[in-house]
């Protein structure tokens, strides 16, 4: 099939804290680019309460909300924007489920988290909310729409 024919979609994934202070930006951005997504968008962001907080909103009466927010806000998260046929349930496949504790092993959190808590990555839910939340998270120019050139490495 031609991937041409196909819908392109994109989506918002972010490296939480934990992820950052484990050392795990690498091992996670690694995982999307062997999968074959392209990267849009890439920026270390400390975030301030405030957009923790729209990110969330549909969370915002869970009981776990505050202790949620004081989480995402603890340190710097990376942002990102990738884009590809199909990306955003095939994004939420390659995290796993949210509490690593059913996440399957080969998954990110099924083989780099613990706790629900404390799940290393973020990935938007639906192609609405991918673009809500690029939106939301980056700037104007900061997320890029780019073409690779043909082999040019050996050129
Ligand atoms: P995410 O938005 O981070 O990709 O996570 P998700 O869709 O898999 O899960 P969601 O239900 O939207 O929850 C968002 C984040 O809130 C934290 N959480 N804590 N019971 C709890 O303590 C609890 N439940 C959810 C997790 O960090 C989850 O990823």
């Amino acid at each position: 099939l031609v991937a041409s024919m196909k819908q392109v979609d994109e989506t918002y994934i972010m490296i939480k804290p934990d992820g950052v202070q484990r050392g795990l930006v690498g091992e996670i951005i690694s995982r999307f680019e062997r999968k074959g997504f392209k990267l849009t968008g890439l920026k270390l962001f400390q975030c301030p309460k405030e957009l923790a907080e729209e990110h969330y909103k549909d969370l915002s009466s869970k009981p776990f909300f505050p202790s949620l927010i004081e989480y995402i806000t603890s340190g710097p998260v990376v942002c990102m924007a990738w884009e590809g046929v199909g990306i955003v349930p095939s994004a939420r496949k390659l995290i796993g489920a949210t509490n690593p504790l059913q996440a399957e092993p080969g998954t990110i959190r099924g083989d780099l988290a613990v706790q629900t808590g404390r799940n290393v990555v973020h990935g938007s839910d639906s192609p609405e909310n991918g673009k809500r939340e690029i939106d939301l998270w980056f700037n104007e120019g900061e997320v890029i729409q780019w073409t690779p050139a043909q082999a040019p490495w050996f050129r």
